[in-house]
């Protein structure tokens, strides 16, 4: 008997994961490697797979994570496909447990595939908002072409610019991602420096994005951070096309965009 395939609760999470890296891959997010997708799994796991030796020696973390001790997280796996993780996530990807120190980890399962070369970032991103006490399950980020196209202009850099003017391009903008954008000036990709200038967003922002390189995004499921980061896209193409045809886009005025936070209850 299989305890990972047959724990409904845990495969609900990784078909979730696949689901996404599918539409990642289609959406043109996801070239080569690009992106990489992370889940507190701690809730889905049973004693039986608490019992699993490691299948590789403990791999040492460049630093502590006190609020990550004992925890489980599906990660994809460093160099691994989105399009691939879709068809096969626990050949391209794998369920890592913290060790009860948070400064070492070991891969409980199914095959000992190396989680993501960003995993140090992603975990400072988990045990941060846990130290704050708004604990996500899902780091994800990717390479939306038209969210990083924007992120080569100035005017979108200025603080509350690329908020301002996503908003402006249809009302599910503003609703669905209330708390505005983060913008991270450019940083070497994988850096610890990178994971640092995110987190300090993250009090602000549930959605940063990385100067010409790609948007992470944190939230409780990983389908509904897909959805913030789809809206957006979504915003950027309208803007874009509008452009492209020759013309800049009105937008929604600051009355009508204020006219949404008491009708759908936004946080200001
Ligand atoms: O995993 O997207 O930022 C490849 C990347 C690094
Ligand atoms: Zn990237």
């Amino acid at each position: 008997m299989n305890i990972i395939r047959t724990n409904v609760a845990l495969m609900h999470e990784i078909d979730k994961i696949s689901e996404v890296a599918g539409y990642l891959w289609e959406k043109g997010w996801a070239e080569r490697n690009g992106g990489n997708i992370s889940v507190n799994v701690t809730e889905c796991i049973t004693n039986e797979i608490k019992s699993l030796p490691s299948l590789v020696p403990a791999i040492p973390l460049p630093l502590q994570f006190d609020y990550l001790r004992g925890n489980y997280f599906y990660v994809t796996g460093t160099g691994k496909r989105m399009r691939y993780v879709a068809k096969a996530p626990f050949e391209h990807g794998s369920i890592i447990r913290i060790n009860d120190e948070g400064n070492a980890y070991g891969i409980v399962a199914e095959n000992p595939v190396m989680p993501t070369s960003e995993l140090p970032s992603h975990l400072s991103m988990h045990n941060y908002m846990r130290e704050i006490g708004k604990g996500i399950q899902v780091v994800l980020h990717t390479h939306p072409t038209d969210l990083i196209a924007l992120s080569h202009s100035k005017k979108f850099l200025e603080e509350g610019a690329m908020a301002r003017i996503l908003w402006s391009m249809i009302p599910e903008s503003r609703i669905v991602v209330p708390r505005g954008i983060g913008i991270i000036p450019y940083e070497i990709p994988g850096t610890l420096e990178l994971a640092a200038a995110t987190i300090r967003q993250l009090d602000k922002h549930d959605v940063v994005l990385w100067e010409k390189h790609g948007v992470l995004c944190v939230g409780d499921d990983i389908v509904e951070t897909f959805d913030a980061i789809d809206t957006l896209s979504k915003s950027a193409q309208i803007y874009l096309t509008a452009r492209q045809a020759g013309f800049d886009p009105q937008g929604m005025t600051d009355e009508q965009l204020d006219a949404l936070v008491p009708v759908f209850n936004l946080p200001v």
